[in-house]
């Protein structure tokens, strides 16, 4: 059991984690029935601004504040208590994030802000907006800086050694957010900012946008890599077995720190600003990320096969069968990582020159996000959810708890298939994405969003509904295992922290060099960006004022 102070510190990570998942899911079903022309929003509510709360709290607040709380856990399982600084300085690291979150939530809700989680320009927020953003990411680098320092004063009092693999993938992810967030720090700081208040009147769109991609590719490994550190470390303990290859597992890591960054412009394949050159060249880098996935999917299967024969499994298949499936620990992960086989594949979809006109902007992406964000990591969260939370508090997890576990994590399933599927399919009809209800006059085009079967809006409101529901069991358990569930008093009762072995006596050093990743990085990022940034800047278009469209 880890120590107190760090229980504590995760647990109001959760508590705020979940917080924002109650809302967020209540908007997203809100959604899928406005779209669907079901509901109505009263004058004083918009579509965009439940859109914007959905959008940064599922995908930013929630994500942000359950990483900490594993990480938290994790570096003090793996590494030992922390001292009187580090806690000192992750209770800075919660606070300021959630003035931030309080700051930025206020003005959604105030109707100042309904610039949704992208905020482009020229649409123009309350200034408190972007402030309250700049407080979320300035908590994140405190609280991460925390973790790092403790990270440090391990690796001196064990002068040689390589750290534990949980230690080793932390600070991976954390290195990562830190070259990520320069992108939109630079950009609200010296552009949102100035402009929100009044002090300049234009802004650079195309450099926004160009900033805020810097940014917003990595976050999506930022999201994603935990949900790995899970896939790595944890499941191979609830298969009884060790992680597959240490060393292989720290190469993949490395490799999303430098194929990550230099890629922003494929989400910008269509904006006139940039030339072709540079698109197809982050275009390539793009590609490149399908190698540490890969490798991750090896280490996946082969760790399943090696589980699954060892506990008697035979024949080409016969391991699968053997596979913990009564525990949801396991079952939630598994499904997890099966969203991820097509989320992945459309990856490749959307990041291609070509294809991406066809997808772009459409309800496809919708569809894409939610099988990847949405449920390979949401719900790796659940799994991890699961036993966190009472391993935190020193509650049971009952047998009940588990039965709603399985209910939970299957209707989000159906609810998943349910729902991104119809917008993978209506994307590619056409339907748009980010917009409430339109008829569009009655164009037969659009009328064929509502006509099919699983190419309906009705199918995605279906979907939803399901959804929904799911994540109100899930609040349902993490109520009980942070409340009400009784204490686990015998050593049976009480949860583990499942971490694995990991055998690292073939581990070369150089996996653990961080300047050498870093430097790396550095220099792909420079080849990726300067030259097209600095044309940017150096040719900027005379500036756009702000619009409040809302
Ligand atoms: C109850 C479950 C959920 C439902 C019903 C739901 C529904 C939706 C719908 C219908 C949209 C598209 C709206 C539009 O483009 O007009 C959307 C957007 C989005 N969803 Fe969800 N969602 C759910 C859960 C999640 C989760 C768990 C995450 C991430 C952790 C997530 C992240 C997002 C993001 C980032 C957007 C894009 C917002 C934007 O375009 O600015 N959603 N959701
Ligand atoms: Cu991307």
């Amino acid at each position: 059991m880890i120590a107190q102070p760090e229980r504590k510190i995760a647990l109001w990570h959760l508590g705020v984690a979940y917080t924002a998942f109650l809302i967020g899911t209540l908007m997203g079903v809100l959604q899928v029935f406005i779209r669907n022309d079901a509901l109505q929003l009263p004058a004083w509510l918009d579509y965009y601004q439940i859109l914007t709360a959905h959008g940064v709290l599922l995908a930013l607040i929630y994500t942000t504040f359950f990483i900490f709380a594993f990480f938290i856990t994790g570096m003090s399982k793996s590494l030992g208590s922390f001292g009187p600084k580090v806690r000192l300085f992750s209770w800075i690291g919660l606070w300021v994030t959630l003035l931030g979150t309080v700051m930025a939530t206020v003005m959604i809700v105030a109707g100042e802000a309904s610039v949704l989680y992208t905020f482009y320009a020229p649409l123009k927020a309350n200034g408190f907006y972007y402030v309250g953003l700049a407080l979320v990411i300035v908590g994140t680098w405190i609280s991460s800086f925390a973790l790092v320092g403790h990270y440090v004063v391990w690796r001196r009092n064990n002068k040689g050694q390589l750290s534990p693999l949980f230690a080793f993938m932390t600070v991976t992810t954390i290195v990562l957010w830190i070259i990520a967030c320069l992108g939109v720090v630079a950009t609200v700081l010296f552009q949102y900012i100035p402009w929100a208040f009044g002090w300049t009147d234009t802004i650079n769109v195309e450099l926004s946008r160009s900033l805020f991609w810097y940014f917003g590719h990595p976050l999506v490994y930022f999201w994603l890599l935990p949900a790995y550190i899970a896939w790595y470390t944890i499941v191979p303990k609830l298969l009884g077995v060790k992680v597959f290859s240490d060393s292989l597992a720290r190469l993949a890591f490395v490799l999303f720190i430098l194929f990550s960054i230099p890629v922003g412009f494929h989400h910008q394949l269509t904006e006139p600003g940039i030339s072709n050159f540079w698109k197809f060249l982050q275009v390539v880098l793009t590609f490149m990320v399908i190698v540490p996935s890969l490798m991750t999917a090896f280490s996946m299967f082969a760790t399943f096969e090696i589980s699954g024969r060892k506990k008697g499994g035979t024949g080409l298949f016969g391991w699968f069968k053997k596979l913990p499936w009564r525990d949801v620990r396991f079952t939630s992960i598994f499904i997890a990582m099966v969203f991820f086989i097509p989320g992945g594949a459309g990856g490749i979809i959307n990041a291609s020159f070509q294809l991406n006109e066809v997808v772009h902007n459409t309800l496809w992406i919708v569809g894409h996000f939610h099988i990847t964000v949405g449920t390979p990591v949401a719900m790796t969260f659940m799994g991890l959810t699961f036993w966190l939370i009472p391993y935190l508090t020193g509650r049971r997890f009952t047998k009940r708890m588990q039965r709603l576990g399985f209910v939970q994590i299957i209707t989000w399933s159906i609810g998943m298939l349910l729902m991104s599927t119809a917008q993978h399919v209506l994307g590619l009809m056409g339907a748009p994405r980010r917009t409430a209800y339109s008829g569009y006059n009655g164009h037969p085009s659009a009328m064929e969003w509502f006509d099919g079967i699983i190419s309906n809006h009705v199918t995605m409101a279906i979907g939803g509904t399901i959804l929904f529901l799911s994540a109100m069991i899930l609040m349902y358990i993490v109520i009980m295992t942070m409340f009400i569930s009784p204490k686990a008093e015998t050593p049976e009762q009480m949860v583990e922290f499942p971490l694995a072995e990991s055998d690292m006596s073939h581990t070369p050093k150089w996996l653990e060099n961080w300047w050498i990743w870093i430097g790396i990085a550095a220099a792909l990022i420079i080849i990726a960006y300067a030259i097209p940034l600095t044309h940017m800047i150096q040719h900027a278009p005379p500036g756009s004022k702000g619009f409040i469209t809302w």
